[in-house]
């Protein structure tokens, strides 16, 4: 069920949409933010921050990245098609290879990573000459956010690609830097109408298979299967990401992000520490999680000591990493 706070300040925006709130940030405050936003986990579109800021086209990335190396992930389309229980990876558990920026762009522009559904997910953008975006610092200290939980995270994929519906333990801002992204969000009072992977993936196949990932296709359910989420579609909250738009999305809340077109689709994020303290100690899908990076150790264990004997064991160790 939705709380009554999440209903009064979603439906700042027309609830019979159920779309996420769009503001202008230069009317913002930090206090503005924690008081209507931050306190109580409600996700919103942040609008007017980056009106200075370059367009991240293909171009600016080869000058910029060129033959910096990123893991890209290769995920195919076939697994769409399949029952999500039979999948044995998902989001940054899918096997990737380490490629040059100029090599994966070269993806990109040949429309192979189209054809393929590959993707340059999560990439951490320190140590690259993209690390301090003098605009991206002012509009976080514009928000007050204060206590980053990683560095900021390129996402660069053909129009298109899905990241499936899922959570993450921590509050993110994903900010749209080229093209469009459509967003499905759900609540998390939602969760059990969303059908989430089973904690007990964690125990066969370690963090590849993560358990704040949704059973269900949100855009293409399967009611007999997945009755429940007929509950949850009512629940169901949407939005358009264009070009220098800040969403705000609150630890626990399910999304699912669609880019849009059939060009390429540019985004930066970034996950925060959640604040107040009490939000994060009361959240259950955080603790979830939590759960299941316990129920890990058996996997990491094995997979590590494997790794340390094998040829490649400096690749094994860096995937492994990446995943933590
Ligand atoms: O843009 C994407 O593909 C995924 C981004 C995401 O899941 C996030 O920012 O939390």
């Amino acid at each position: 069920m939705k709380t009554i706070v999440e209903d009064n300040h979603l439906s700042q925006a027309d609830d019979s949409l159920k779309q996420i709130a769009r503001i202008d940030g230069r009317n913002l405050t930090p206090e503005i933010f924690a008081q209507k936003y931050r306190k109580d986990g409600i996700p919103v579109v942040i609008t007017g921050l980056l009106n200075t800021m370059n367009s991240w086209d293909l171009d600016f990335l080869r000058e910029k990245l060129g033959e910096q190396k990123f893991p890209v992930r290769f995920n195919g389309w076939e697994r769409y098609k399949q029952d999500k229980n039979k999948w044995n990876n998902i989001g940054s558990g899918v096997e990737s290879r380490t490629l040059s920026f100029n090599d994966y762009a070269d993806l990109l522009s040949s429309k192979e990573a189209h054809k393929n559904d590959i993707y340059l997910g999560r990439c951490a953008l320190n140590k690259t000459p993209l690390a301090d975006i003098k605009v991206l610092a002012e509009a976080d200290a514009k928000l007050g956010l204060k206590m980053p939980g990683t560095s900021p995270n390129l996402w660069v994929c053909p129009g298109s690609h899905i990241t499936p519906l899922h959570y993450d333990p921590l509050d993110g801002t994903l900010i749209q830097i080229y093209g469009e992204k459509r967003l499905v969000l759900f609540a998390p009072s939602q969760t059990y109408n969303l059908y989430p992977l089973s904690l007990f993936n964690y125990l066969r196949h370690g963090l590849k298979l993560r358990a704040n990932y949704s059973q269900v296709y949100p855009e293409n359910p399967d009611l007999v299967k997945f009755p429940k989420f007929k509950k949850a579609l009512a629940h169901r909250y949407e939005v358009i990401l264009k070009q220098g738009d800040i969403l705000f999305i609150p630890a626990g809340w399910w999304h699912e992000v669609t880019s849009m077109g059939d060009g390429v689709v540019c985004s930066i994020n970034r996950f925060w520490h959640v604040l107040p303290l009490t939000r994060a100690a009361t959240s259950w899908n955080k603790w979830r999680l939590h759960l299941g990076a316990l129920m890990t150790a058996p996997y990491v264990i094995k997979t590590w000591v494997a790794a340390m004997f094998s040829k490649d064991r400096e690749q094994k160790l860096r995937h492994l990493v990446q995943r933590l």
